[in-house]
């Protein structure tokens, strides 16, 4: 159903060359950020975003407004960081926003960064989006041209800086405290919290970091208000959401929809259904740290609460469609594979316990699999869970658990195929 696309970030992209600054400015681009510094004080603009109860769109739905409120009044400078460091499996609308539309991006953190009082924003954008990063420097050549970033922006003597830093390919670097290690030249390893970036992050000073889908909505909180935004979806996860669809559906891409969109709308009415002659195994609403949902979850709606409610989580808005020729095993192989392989190491149960996971699955895909080997990895993944550092620690259980209570016969097939074990002499 065409009418449950809603297209708000993604207006324009695939018809108008949104990269250029005079395409985006005939949109009313950078007329909000204007009204910011021009009209408004910050503290009406951080009202805005209060009043449209927008969450984070990069995987915790934390409140933006609170985040912001968080910065203690300090006299000291403050840093406004947007993350783009997208790496999640399954997670791909940032780079799409960062290709196609750059522009939108900055005008939402230069409008983030004057309601927090920051006068020096950055972005990290993830190592391997040459093409993105490219667009962006090309972007903010172009925004500085027009003095919308600079020293006298508007001519109204503020000061709003922009730098782009570019990761290096760890998937931990978009972890928020990851992220600013990385960003200060240090190894991207996550700190441990509190203290909250918002009272100790870049260079030690107040930082607030946002997602990018989160703050390219400013703009279009600030042109339709508010209230726009809190009314559509329900009213704990109101606005509106790009989801990336992938896996076995007939059309996989971005779609974004109103929040509380149901998941069968997702997948039949956006993704145009399953591929034809198949069924429908499973879902994993919220990228690869996501439990997987099943039949019985299809009518649950996409936002936050429901998907926690149904026994997963939304995260970065990223499904995963599973049919009936996937293989839960390798599945879930290559999943522990990825999150052991990008451990930072910091924390045993992370370090030694994903690797001991992926050993042990590899070995039942070997054939050298033994009974004993599915309630021990379950009991691992558990016992790793909630004892580490940072998400990732906590991201291996999930996925694997939800896949082996609903398809433990496809683990003991297994085990069934395995050659038996040699006896010792
Ligand atoms: C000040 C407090 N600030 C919380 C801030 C905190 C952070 C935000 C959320 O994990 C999830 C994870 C991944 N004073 C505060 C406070 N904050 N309490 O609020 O914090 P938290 O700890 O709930 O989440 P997190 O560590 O940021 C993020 C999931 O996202 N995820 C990851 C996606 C990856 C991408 C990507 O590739 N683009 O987004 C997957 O969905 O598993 O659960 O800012 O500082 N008292
Ligand atoms: Fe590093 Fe894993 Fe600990 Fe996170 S949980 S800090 S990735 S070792």
């Amino acid at each position: 159903m065409a009418e449950l696309i809603t297209p708000i970030l993604t207006k324009g992209i695939g018809e108008l060359n949104l990269r250029e600054i005079e395409v985006y400015e005939a949109q009313g681009g950078y007329a909000q950020l204007r009204r910011a510094v021009v009209e408004l004080t910050p503290k009406d603009v951080a009202d805005l975003c209060n009043g449209s109860n927008l969450r984070g769109r990069g995987g915790a739905g934390f409140p933006t407004g609170r985040k912001w409120s968080f910065l203690p009044n300090n006299g000291r400078p403050r840093y406004m960081v947007c993350n783009c460091d997208e790496a999640e499996p399954g997670t791909f609308k940032d780079h799409m926003l960062l290709e196609q539309t750059p522009h939108q991006i900055i005008e939402g953190i230069l409008i983030g960064a004057y309601a927090i009082g920051c006068e020096h924003a950055y972005i990290y954008i993830r190592g391997e989006f040459k093409r993105g990063y490219a667009i962006m420097r090309d972007a903010v050549a172009q925004a500085r041209a027009k003095g919308y970033l600079g020293e006298n922006v508007f001519g109204r003597g503020k000061r709003l800086e922009f730098t782009i830093h570019r990761g290096a390919g760890a998937y931990i670097c978009g972890e928020e405290t990851g992220l600013l290690n990385s960003l200060e030249g240090k190894r991207g390893e996550p700190r441990l919290k509190p203290p909250f970036p918002a009272v100790k992050g870049l260079y030690g000073e107040p930082t607030v970091v946002n997602n990018v889908e989160t703050l390219a909505y400013l703009p279009h909180i600030m042109r339709n208000g508010p209230e726009w935004f809190a009314k559509a979806g329900p009213e704990r996860s109101p606005g509106y959401k790009i989801v990336s669809i992938s896996g076995h559906v007939a059309k996989p891409g971005n779609y974004e929809v109103p929040m509380g969109t149901t998941i069968r709308q997702l997948i039949d009415d956006c993704a145009g259904g399953l591929r034809p002659g198949r069924s429908f195994m499973g879902v994993q609403p919220g990228g690869g740290s996501s439990a997987c949902l099943f039949e019985e979850h299809l009518d649950v709606p996409y936002d936050f609460e429901s998907v926690a409610k149904a026994g997963s989580m939304l995260g970065s808005g990223a499904m995963v469609v599973f049919d009936d020729t996937t293989d839960f095993v390798k599945a879930a192989h290559a999943l522990v594979r990825f999150y052991a392989h990008e451990s930072c190491g910091q924390c045993t149960p992370c370090r030694e316990g994903g690797h001991w996971i992926e050993k042990t699955l590899a070995r039942l895909l070997d054939g050298r699999g033994v009974d004993s080997d599915i309630d021990v990895m379950l009991s691992a993944a558990h016992q790793l869970t909630g004892l580490n550092l940072c998400a990732l620690g906590d991201s291996i259980e999930p996925f694997l658990a939800s896949v082996i209570k609903r398809f433990e016969p496809q683990f003991r097939a297994y085990v069934k195929r395995s050659a038996p074990i040699p006896v010792v002499a």
